[in-house]
């Protein structure tokens, strides 16, 4: 069956099943969850881990003696269950002095608490056990023209990171960042809207290998962008470092729908890459139980994911074990992409005297590529058919 177990290492954000409802049109529509209490019922539904940002477990500009009376029964509820933390991120962006952002805001003050925000919950990051810090730059950006001058932004983007990663290695800590690309929501356009973005910037920064991604499905599908194809070229960089698991349809509001709602063939084939592409990291979940639901529905939609998961997981396995889909993936040549095109020792002169001797384009051209055929016996494990 599709039960979870540790194993799984699935982990879910404290914000995620903590998500009263608040939205643009409406208050809260359900209670406060006690972390304690989050911690307890996702180990009882199979969860491994639990991720949080600072304010998630401790109010806003706690003194060190709150910090205290909020995490203690946190760490316990830990203790108790046997989860993990294995991630830790910073809210810059629910604070009214985060207006304009916290790493790139226009203010310099505000900049400068905001590295100092961070680094603080660095320090907590790593006292948990956690190995990622999560950097989701939401309101880091602009709704209008002249308002950020994007390259003076970036510069400060980066100067952000470089002195959190010397702080990292300075205190010896084994702690990696991961940028979280979004485009839109809640700025009109965010800084490091995609997963192309955020690469090439951490190729400018100082301790580029500190740092890596957490792409999100519905974040890369809001761009109009296939996630799969996404997080397997960052895992081609050596760089997803994390992910954020959920459900969206297509261009629209970010819907953080639970895994495997929204774009089903694209949670298919993120699986596929997740299980079979060489990731290693925690399966985290990042999504909003509707605000049609009460805390029964929102315990129901954080099993789904897990569940949805693992569904999809068998599925994918079975398709790759699939003895027509074997012969399938040979007919469509996926073999003949692996092979370098150019033969070892071989050089370009000798590649251009070969083609011109014995490739023939127009029989080339005649060839089908037999991919129809592959895609129908996906759709069909998909659909469960097969
Ligand atoms: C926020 C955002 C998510 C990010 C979280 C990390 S918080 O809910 O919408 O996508 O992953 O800061
Ligand atoms: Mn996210
Ligand atoms: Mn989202
Ligand atoms: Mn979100």
């Amino acid at each position: 069956d599709f039960t979870p177990t540790r194993d799984d290492h699935f982990s879910f954000g404290l914000w995620t099943v903590g998500w009263q409802g608040v939205d643009v049109f409406g208050g809260a529509v359900r209670p406060p969850l006690d972390p304690a209490e989050a911690v307890h019922r996702l180990s009882d539904l199979g969860a491994w881990g639990i991720t949080f940002h600072d304010d998630d477990v401790m109010p806003f500009g706690a003194s060190t003696q709150e910090r205290l009376d909020h995490l203690t029964p946190f760490r316990k509820a830990l203790a108790d269950t046997g989860l993990t933390v294995p991630m830790v991120t910073t809210n810059l962006f629910s604070h009214p002095v985060f207006r304009d952002g916290g790493f790139t805001n226009n203010d310099r003050d505000v900049r400068r608490f905001a590295i100092s925000k961070v680094a603080d919950n660095i320090d907590l990051a790593v006292e948990l056990g956690a190995r990622t810090f999560v950097a989701w730059g939401g309101r880091e950006g602009a709704e209008s023209g002249a308002a950020k001058d994007v390259r003076a932004a970036l510069d400060r983007y980066k100067e952000a990171f470089d002195i959190l990663g010397d702080y990292v290695l300075a205190q010896g800590y084994d702690l990696q960042f991961a940028l979280e690309p979004k485009p839109n929501e809640p700025r009109g356009d965010i800084l490091l809207p995609t997963i192309g973005h955020a690469l090439a910037f951490i190729n400018e920064l100082e301790h580029p290998e500190l740092v890596g991604l957490n792409p999100e499905v519905g974040h890369e599908e809001m761009a109009g962008l296939n996630y799969a194809h996404g997080i397997a070229q960052a895992l081609w960089h050596g760089k997803l470092f994390h992910l954020d698991l959920n459900g969206q349809h297509g261009p629209r509001f970010d819907q953080d729908l639970r895994f495997g709602a929204g774009n089903a063939r694209g949670a298919f084939w993120t699986v596929d890459v997740v299980e079979h592409g060489g990731y290693h990291g925690p399966r985290h979940f990042d999504f909003k139980p509707p605000r049609t639901e009460d805390m029964d529905g929102v315990w129901a939609s954080a099993a789904g994911c897990m569940r949805n998961y693992l569904i999809l997981k068998e599925k994918s396995r079975a398709f790759r074990a699939d003895p027509e889909v074997q012969a399938a993936l040979a007919a469509a040549r996926l073999d003949q992409l692996a092979t370098p095109t150019v033969g070892a020792g071989e050089s370009l002169a000798e590649l251009r005297a070969d083609t011109s001797e014995s490739f023939d384009p127009e029989q080339a051209a005649a060839r089908g590529m037999a991919f129809e055929h592959l895609d129908q016996l996906a759709l069909e494990h998909l659909y469960g058919v097969r």
